[in-house]
């Protein structure tokens, strides 16, 4: 089938998408300027089936146009995509089919971080004591709004909706991340442990939306301590 790609970043038709339909074996070219700084989603939209089709199969990604001058450096730099996966009914192993009624219901059977059911806890993101990480927050729905939290940690800074040019809210437990949209977060990592990625609508970890982030370094006890170690 025919694909294209809609960046969010582009000023132009479709952003993009009405210069890069490209059919199976050719090839489409389009350049553009990034005259608009921020954090940006990106996606097939292809309407042979179906727009939603193509993005709720997974055809997506974020795109970062840095203000001039760019981003502070940090020590740790993460991007994670937020999407749901509508299946028909299967066993475990099989391969699911794509059910267009479970799209229109809202209703996922999977709600995962970077493309599969605990990714990101088979592959944790790994900070040290001391750290500041950045994480870039996209969520690609297609239906669902996310409530970005990260248990056991502060967000120092929020950049909400991916405004990078917008000065920061600060000391956020839980931000709002709609669909087709993204956030930035920075926070310092103070403590060592785990700590869980989710979206705080929190039947959903039971669909695959949980992810961890391991920091290693000494303990803080000024900060978190144990009372009966
Ligand atoms: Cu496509």
């Amino acid at each position: 089938m025919s694909h294209n790609i809609d960046f969010h970043a582009v000023t132009g038709p479709g952003g993009g998408a009405a210069s890069l339909n490209t059919e199976p074996g050719e090839e489409s070219k389009l350049r553009f300027k990034a005259i608009n700084a921020g954090l940006y989603f990106y996606h097939c939209a292809t309407a042979s089936p179906s727009i939603p089709e193509h993005i709720a199969n997974g055809m997506y990604g974020g795109i970062l146009v840095e203000p001039v001058g760019g981003l502070k450096k940090v020590e740790k730099e993460f991007h994670v995509v937020q999407s749901e996966f509508y299946t028909k009914p299967g066993k475990k192993g099989d391969t699911l089919e794509f059910s267009f009624d479970n799209g229109l219901a809202e209703h996922p059977s999977h709600v995962v971080f970077n493309g599969s059911a605990g990714s990101l806890v088979k592959n944790p993101l790994t900070a040290k004591v001391g750290d500041t990480i950045r994480m870039f927050y996209i969520n690609a729905g297609p239906n669902l709004v996310a409530n970005w939290h990260v248990i056991g940690e502060i967000f120092d800074r929020v950049y909400p909706e991916g405004s990078l040019i917008t000065p920061p809210l600060q000391n956020l437990q839980t931000t709002v991340v709609p669909a087709g949209g993204s956030s930035m977060a920075e926070f310092k990592v103070e403590v060592p442990g785990t700590y869980i990625n989710v979206d705080h609508a929190i039947f959903r970890i039971a669909k695959g939306a949980v992810g961890l982030i391991k920091v290693e370094g000494a303990e803080q006890p000024d900060i978190y301590k144990n009372l009966l170690k």
